[in-house]
């Protein structure tokens, strides 16, 4: 294409909107790592969920292609393409090049969902090195390119069609995302997750480097989306409990289930946005549930008088919640913009849950028997803790301050500079105490002992000698006290072996971790550590090997000096000593340690709740799907 130099009004507004995308991508998209570069997908399919939304699509495909672009396609009616009367050019040119003009089209009753910035495609146009858009629409099949936002063909009318619909393919631009690899678990969660709150709606997700295909589809909706989170839990009612209502311009839907866990898993929504922060919704939704169960408590007699109301925490034990809402004007508040602020909701939400919870406990009174005993259970060990607190006058975890005494802390000072390695088993913890840059790095050795931390309340959990030491040394607090300003360490580094108690213990940590201090998962703060398996002498020289595959690279590299080598298999960290410990795994020059996702963790949590848990059909399905890995570790 031959280069225009005389732009008009528009294109300069264009030009200056795509500039500012790619100079400033984190004002868009949050940030350019693996998270940034998933959200660009979001925004595409939020765009078709939209459209099934507003009643015009059911079907939406999701291709991750071999060369790592994407391709979105779906069945609404099309980015409109005619000539957009104010700007001279076709809307689908505007809505894929101008920044926020995605929204102007929208008609009335369509809502908007968005994703966590609502930015629209035109921002995932500007952070693609190249975009195609196929729309079908008015009896035509509609083509466009673009490269970095910027379109280098006119819209082209290639051919006919009687259908209509959407089909946009996009690389991220590598100038732009650290890593523009997509992640087929990342998408599985989030399509999922978007299925279940839109019923109905088919969802497939093709990795065409794995030719894995993905169904997602919930006539259930919300319903099968708490059956879904309780998959691995024995369950207090065969059925979740569904209320729902509206008014005005906002509706409400709500699904609760009781599991036999102390756990609480409450996911809230609004416009389809995962409200981490919670907001009025939410508040409406706790009020509710509190005031009915004392309610039913005090009418069925089942408290003596002078016992005290059960509060919030002892009707939320085990849990697992999805409120999803739908409203016109969504405000978004908190640190992350993601705590809904709209104060009607509040009110509207209550109300919904409360008459309806009422109602169900009416109609099922051996299923609410059997929920309001468990909440007084709750309540009474709570208030058996308190008294015991009292009694010893100990002072809450929380309150500590002493650091514990096997803890070897650094000197510096600084949490950004300084680093707590956890380390499976006492021989261990002493080599590394040895091999360790006690500048910045600090040991806090822990002996192996698994705790139930499902079937287990907070208080007995906090009995642990491991886990004080740990929140202590940390210095966080946990739970509703978390507070990431006191981290006393900017890495937290589990070193454990890599065998099943080792794997045991890193699962274990990691659900602790996930349960009650995720915002150090999420900021990125917790790593886990990469001993090695070998080490292969030669004559004088060490080389230390990862795995197997590296094992037989380095022989293969060794060439004939192969038959002088002598390779050993560490069996444990303790077989280390500390200079070897210093030099594989803790040097911050060599070593490499893996940052612990959110994903991770959440996998984690899952493996736990069914290795730990009661019910027999999930675990044996685990440990016969991952006997050979369990066997490789078990050496
Ligand atoms: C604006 C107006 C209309 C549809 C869309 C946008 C639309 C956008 C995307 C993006 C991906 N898939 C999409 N499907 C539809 C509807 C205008 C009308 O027909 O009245």
């Amino acid at each position: 294409m031959e280069k225009k130099n005389v732009y008009d009004e528009n294109e300069i507004e264009v030009l200056e909107g795509v500039e500012h995308v790619r100079l400033r991508p984190g004002m868009y998209i949050g940030s350019t790592d693996s998270r940034g570069l998933h959200h660009l997908v979001y925004e595409v399919v939020d765009n078709s969920i939209d459209e099934a939304m507003a009643g015009y699509c059911k079907n939406i495909e999701v291709i991750i292609n071999k060369d790592n672009s994407v391709t979105v396609i779906d069945d609404g009616r099309g980015i409109p393409v005619k000539t957009h009367p104010k700007v001279g050019k076709s809307a689908m040119e505007v809505a894929l090049t101008m920044l926020h003009a995605g929204g102007k089209f929208h008609g009335n009753g369509y809502k908007v969902s968005g994703g966590l910035h609502g930015v629209g495609v035109a921002v995932v146009n500007a952070l693609s090195r190249w975009m195609e858009v196929e729309v079908k629409r008015d009896g035509g099949l509609f083509y466009q390119k673009y490269e970095r936002g910027k379109p280098v063909t006119d819209v082209i009318r290639k051919g006919d069609a009687a259908d209509t619909g959407t089909k946009i393919t996009f690389k991220p631009d590598d100038e732009i995302f650290e890593d523009v690899t997509f992640s087929a678990d990342i998408l599985t969660k989030r399509l999922r997750e978007q299925a279940f709150l839109n019923r109905g709606i088919h969802i497939t997700l093709l990795d065409e480097r794995t030719q894995e295909r993905s169904v997602f589809h919930y006539e259930g909706g919300i319903v099968s989306f708490v059956e879904y989170l309780n998959r691995n839990n024995d369950v207090l009612h065969e059925k979740p409990i569904y209320m729902s209502g509206s008014k005005d311009d906002m509706e409400v839907e709500v699904a609760i289930q009781y599991n036999d866990t102390y756990i609480e898993k409450v996911f809230t929504f609004a416009n389809n946005i995962n409200t981490q922060e919670g907001g009025t919704h939410l508040v409406g939704f706790r009020t509710a549930l509190t005031r009915t169960f004392n309610d039913y408590i005090r009418k069925m007699n089942l408290l003596k008088d002078s016992d005290p109301n059960l509060t919030g925490e002892d009707v939320r034990e085990g849990l697992t919640a999805v409120i999803s809402v739908r409203l016109r004007n969504p405000q978004f508040e908190g640190q992350t913009k993601t705590k809904l602020g709209n104060s009607e909701m509040r009110g509207l939400v209550d109300s919904i849950v409360g008459e309806g919870l009422a109602r169900f406990l009416e109609e099922n009174p051996n299923i609410a028997r059997t929920i309001a005993e468990k909440a007084i259970s709750a309540s009474r060990a709570r208030e058996a803790a308190r008294k015991a607190r009292e009694l010893t006058r100990r002072k809450s975890v929380l309150e500590r301050t002493t650091l514990p005494g096997k803890l070897a802390d650094c000197r510096e000072k600084d949490p950004r500079l300084c680093e707590l390695f956890l380390v499976e088993g006492d021989s261990a913890g002493g080599s590394a105490k040895q091999g360790r840059d006690p500048r910045i790095q600090a040991i806090l050795p822990l002996r192996g002992k698994i705790l139930n931390v499902e079937k287990t309340r907070l208080d007995k959990i906090l009995n642990s000698e491991e886990i004080r030491a740990i929140i202590t040394a940390i210095g966080t607090g946990i739970g509703e006290e978390f507070d990431i300003k006191k981290l006393r360490y900017h890495k937290i580094i589990l070193m454990a072996d890599a065998d099943v108690d080792g794997a045991h213990i890193r699962t274990l940590l990691l659900t602790f971790f996930y349960r009650y201090m995720q915002p150090l998962i999420e900021e990125g703060k917790v790593y886990i550590a990469q001993p090695p398996l070998y080490r292969i002498l030669v004559g004088k020289k060490n080389y230390y090997a990862f795995d197997d595959q590296e094992l037989s690279k380095i022989m293969q590299e060794l060439g004939d000096s192969r038959d002088k080598a002598e390779v050993k298999r560490f069996k444990g960290l303790g077989e280390m000593v500390a200079e070897q410990l210093w030099e594989t795994t803790m040097n911050p020059e060599k070593r490499t340690i893996l940052k612990v996702s959110l994903e991770d963790a959440e996998k984690a949590d899952e493996i736990f709740t069914i290795l730990m848990g009661d019910k027999v059909e999930p675990r044996r399905e685990f440990i016969f799907q991952h006997a050979a890995e369990v066997q490789n570790l078990d050496v």
